[in-house]
């Protein structure tokens, strides 16, 4: 699905994850982070289908099966709010939750599920292409990895084709209640190995498991740098007319505004 990264623009593509203050495997920082709603919004089939842009997006992408849906719940702190399935392939459009009424979760669906029919496949798969390159509104990507396996070809090309489109990512090693923490540890070091050669510094990395409860706060960490990031420059914005009604002075969240966290290239 995606293709290889040619050396030399693997070479060109020296680029950096600044995380700042939050908290990375092995960082100490706590972000207590207040979830006071989270509601479904809706399904959308491709991008033209997808709501509006006015609020800041957080999408998880990875493949089938790697835990997606369970760790947007944990975020979200409900059960159920993103339907999981032991099933490979289970979600198959872009799902939108929208929370504490400021922004939004998107659950999308992996890659790497061949059953089906094809001509379905290729269409969702064209759609999450299609909403990860140009949704105006896609703050950030958690690129999800399972944390018990060493490192597989496809997720390796999938973190190339995100750092070729220029895709805002974090890594996150799922699943970590599964293995021993020395194994864990060592599939992470060697995915880290295999894609360090194309970032100057390596994007951040968390690790989470959705049964044991893991991850949750640090990943809600940086969520809140990044809307704390989109505040403050909402704030720097020339000050508005008093005539003028609310929303136009409101900043309108797009791929500019985002914070220098997002931007690893
Ligand atoms: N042990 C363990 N199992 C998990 C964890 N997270 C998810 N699972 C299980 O893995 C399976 C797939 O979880 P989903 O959250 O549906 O995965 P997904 O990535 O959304 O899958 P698709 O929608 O098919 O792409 C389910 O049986 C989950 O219960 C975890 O942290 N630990
Ligand atoms: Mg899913």
């Amino acid at each position: 699905m995606f293709g290889k990264l040619a050396p030399a623009v693997a070479a060109a593509l020296k680029l950096v994850v600044s995380p700042k203050r939050i908290c990375c495997d092995n960082g100490t920082l706590v972000f207590i982070v207040n979830i006071s709603s989270a509601i479904f919004d809706c399904s959308a089939p491709d991008l033209d289908s997808c709501p509006d842009e006015s609020l800041p997006e957080f999408a998880f992408i990875g493949r089938s099966n790697v835990g997606k849906s369970s760790l947007l719940n944990l975020l979200a702190g409900k059960d159920g709010l993103a339907r999981v399935s032991p099933k490979p392939g289970f979600t198959k459009l872009i799902n939108f939750f929208t929370i504490n009424q400021t922004w939004r979760l998107v659950d999308l669906p992996g890659y790497g599920f061949a059953e089906g029919a094809k001509k379905d496949s290729a269409r969702f798969n064209q759609a999450v292409a299609h909403y990860l390159k140009r949704r105006p509104n896609l703050c950030l990507v958690f690129a999800l990895v399972d944390s018990g396996l060493e490192p597989q070809e496809m997720d390796l090309e999938f973190v190339e084709w995100l750092a070729r489109n220029a895709v805002p990512f974090v890594l996150v090693f799922t699943k970590t209640d599964k293995n021993t923490p020395a194994a864990v540890q060592t599939n992470i070091a060697a995915f880290k190995a295999r894609i360090a050669g194309w970032f100057e510094q390596l994007p951040a990395s968390f690790t989470c498991s959705a049964t044991a409860e893991q991850g949750r706060q640090e990943l809600l960490g940086v969520i809140d740098e990044a809307m704390t990031a989109i505040q403050a420059e909402s704030n720097q914005l020339p000050a508005a007319a008093d005539d003028l009604p609310a929303p136009s002075r409101k900043a309108k969240v797009t791929r500019k505004s985002r914070p220098d966290l997002m931007r690893p290239w």
